[in-house]
């Protein structure tokens, strides 16, 4: 039983320390896997937009709790840029995602910086500080999009 339980142990350990590519057992699931990641940090950065912009009142709890989601997701899709994953499922991902690494990484590490930022914004409840750090992350997004998405 305890033996058992050790093997069990072991065996998540080892697929927690595996490369990320290796947990997708296909590029379709890679693929699906960072969009549905982007889709969810879209919608939460898009509910901060609409007070950014005066669509919606301000309101900074509600600018905090969806901050705080965007800065954890913004950490998630680039496991899922693994080898392989350029193709086999519908992706705008241009091929200077697996050509230009280096650059791609420091996008997306920028884009987890500058989200950090806005979630520890929006916690002041100062929204020109959060206007601020809300323009900042929407950059990074469209540089990133600008060097590595293809247009529709
Ligand atoms: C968003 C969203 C993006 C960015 C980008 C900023 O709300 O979904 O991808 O902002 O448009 O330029």
């Amino acid at each position: 039983m305890k033996a058992f339980a050790c093997i069990a142990v072991a065996a998540t350990m080892v697929a927690m320390a595996a490369p990320a590519s290796a947990q997708f057992a296909k590029p379709e699931d890679a693929i699906k896997y960072r969009q549905s990641a982007l889709s969810v940090m879209g919608t939460h950065f898009g509910r901060i937009g609409a007070m950014v912009n005066g669509r919606v009142p301000y309101d900074a709890k509600v600018a905090a709790d969806n901050a705080d989601i965007v800065a954890e997701m913004a950490k998630l899709p680039w496991a899922a840029f693994g080898p392989g994953t350029d193709k086999g499922g519908n992706t705008r991902a241009k091929p200077e995602i697996w050509t230009e690494q280096a650059k791609f990484k420091e996008y997306s590490e920028k884009l987890v910086a500058e989200s950090s930022k806005l979630a520890a914004a929006a916690k002041t409840g100062n929204l020109d500080a959060l206007k601020t750090a809300f323009g900042a992350t929407a950059g990074s997004c469209k540089a990133c999009h600008d060097a590595f998405q293809a247009k529709l």
